[in-house]
């Protein structure tokens, strides 16, 4: 459920809290990583002290899927964010904050690399203007065309709210999203008892300051999980070759068969199935920026 140092919450097939160390070394099989063990392993402990209750992980059983974000210190190693996840839930605001159309998309890149489904929340519908109302449709007909089901939500308004919670229910989640998104605030808003900490968005840099300090799961039932994380607001575009980036885009995957050259970057190659696309309208002109700056190594997140 979470680590604090080298202790590690463990919640039991009945639901209760234990607090673990680990025992022995885990070496684990071609991952480069600094941590062995993450929020949302499935471990095998024994029981230490009951009236102290604590435990000891002994096995960590194999990872359905994983996140694994570049570690601040050691470049080549990995930190391992969170395991086994159902989904990824995205939440963005067009404004306070506003979200771009890149990090939207590297996100999205990232999320189809380690294969997990990917929702998207527009969230704070009580803010926007007309104009604003209308773009966001259009965004979301976009990622909805993608494969990527969207809902519109105002956590302050209770709009959305109830669809938010379908969306989540049965499922392990990993909620992202830029500081200050509303991320908390949904989650209280179907989790009352869970009370997370919520903060304004700055006015001065609208932007947040991250008031969630590490990662960590939380239990609305007991079949219900999300974890929220600022670690893991943004995942950072973990080691995808250049020629492999356009396999992360669904639009453009479908027609890579099409273009002349297999190696096909789809800058200026001729024949290009993908850029045809572009030019008559069948891939969006924002998806092919975003495209083209991470081939590029360019940021265009902001
Ligand atoms: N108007 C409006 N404000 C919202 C909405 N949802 C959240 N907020 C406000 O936005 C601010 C930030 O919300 P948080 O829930 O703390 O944001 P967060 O995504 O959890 O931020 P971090 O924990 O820093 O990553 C708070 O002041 C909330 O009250 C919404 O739907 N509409
Ligand atoms: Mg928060
Ligand atoms: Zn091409």
């Amino acid at each position: 459920m979470r680590s604090t140092g080298s202790w590690y919450e463990v919640r039991t097939k009945e639901g209760h809290i234990l607090q673990c160390r680990l025992k022995g070394k885990f070496k684990i099989m071609g991952l480069k990583v600094t941590n062995p063990i993450a929020v949302g392993d499935k471990v095998a402990y024994d029981l230490e002290s009951e009236s102290e209750n604590t435990g000891i992980i002994y096995e960590i059983f194999p990872r359905e899927n994983y996140i694994i974000r570049q570690s601040v210190h050691k470049t080549a190693h990995g930190h391992l964010l969170a395991t086994n996840l159902d989904q990824a839930v995205l939440i963005v605001t067009l404004t306070f904050p506003r979200t771009s159309l890149g990090f939207i998309d590297r996100f999205l890149v990232t999320a189809e690399a380690f294969r997990i489904p990917t929702k998207i929340i527009f969230n704070k519908f009580d803010v926007l203007n007309e104009e604003q109302v209308v773009y966001q449709k259009e965004l979301a007909e976009l990622y909805e065309s993608l494969g990527y089901p969207c809902l519109f939500t105002s956590a302050t308004d209770n709009i959305g709210v109830e669809e938010f919670w379908q969306l989540l229910k049965g499922k392990v989640s990993l909620l992202a999203g830029h500081s200050g998104v509303g991320k908390s605030t949904l989650v209280n808003a179907i989790a009352p008892s869970l009370d997370l900490r919520t903060s304004e968005v700055s006015t001065f840099a609208n932007k947040g300051v991250h008031t969630t300090t590490f990662a960590e799961m939380f239990e609305i039932d007991p079949e219900t999980f999300i974890i929220d994380s600022p670690g893991i607001k943004e995942l950072g575009l973990a080691d995808i070759k250049k020629e492999e980036i356009s396999h992360y885009f669904p639009e453009m995957r479908d027609l890579l068969n099409e273009c002349r050259f297999h190696n096909c970057l789809h800058l200026d190659e001729p024949k290009c199935a993908v850029k045809d696309a572009v030019t008559n309208g069948g891939i969006a002109e924002s998806r092919y920026i975003s495209y083209l700056s991470m081939v590029e190594g360019r940021d265009n997140r902001k």
